[in-house]
């Protein structure tokens, strides 16, 4: 590999993966090449372990040795280094309020999404009781995009690119009854992200890095020969 490669970050994804698509998203924004390995949750290469044994993607793995093994660490990593689009908050209260409100959407939100799409994964589970306290959280993110065209702005910021792929997946359990909820502008904002020539950018789909051992640029799809 040239010289030039040997220096980007290696980026361990998962097409499918919520968190690795925030990861995606931030590390696209920021246009921060990296070597892309895609994997598959039940044959992770040993490669991704020895950095990260708690195995879960995404996983960033710096020329300087620096493991980056949460995802919105790598958001906030890629952002630091480069945030064209103004994604992180510049204000002192708003950094505490995106931080907490992603904070509580990953704990809360998640808890009843993984319940509510894999009731059968876990013991003595209602899929549906889950469903409803999930969308009691969500008629939340309404309120907010009644008075304001994304979560925190007008314009998208760190807090929409942390949680949309969050959505996306409890809207996917059941979009026939997700579209018939009274969320006009929840269903808009998810609609216009998923849309987004940003997000399709990075659900290009790749077979898996341990098959093919191909070296992918990304972004930019670039197959290093
Ligand atoms: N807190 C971690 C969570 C990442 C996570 O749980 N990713 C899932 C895939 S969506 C995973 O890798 N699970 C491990 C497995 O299923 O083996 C982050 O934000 O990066």
């Amino acid at each position: 590999m040239s010289e030039k490669y040997a220096n980007y970050p290696v980026f361990y994804s998962f097409r499918r993966c919520p968190y690795a698509m925030r990861a995606r998203l931030a590390i696209s924004a920021a246009r921060q090449k990296c070597i892309l390995r895609e994997i598959v949750l039940r044959d992770k290469p040993e490669e991704m372990l020895a950095l990260s044994p708690k195995g879960t993607v995404p996983v960033l793995h710096l020329p300087d040795g620096t493991v980056v093994d949460e995802s919105l660490d790598i958001m906030l990593w890629a952002l630091g280094q480069n945030d064209p689009q103004g994604w992180l908050p510049l204000e002192k209260g708003d950094q505490k309020v995106v931080m907490e409100l992603i904070a509580f959407h990953d704990e809360t939100f998640k808890f009843h999404l993984d319940r509510y799409k894999y009731p059968n994964r876990y013991q003595n589970v209602d899929g549906l009781y889950h469903r409803s306290e999930a969308e009691t959280i969500l008629s939340g993110l309404e309120e907010r995009l009644r008075y304001c065209e994304n979560l925190l702005d007008k314009r998208p910021t760190l807090i929409d690119f942390a949680l949309f792929p969050f959505v996306r997946q409890f809207a996917n359990v059941d979009r026939v009854w997700f579209d018939a909820l009274p969320y006009p502008h929840l269903q808009r904002w998810l609609e216009t992200h998923l849309a987004s020539g940003l997000f399709l950018s990075v659900m290009t789909k790749y077979r898996p890095w341990k098959e093919t051992g191909e070296r992918i640029v990304f972004p930019g799809e670039k197959i290093i020969p």
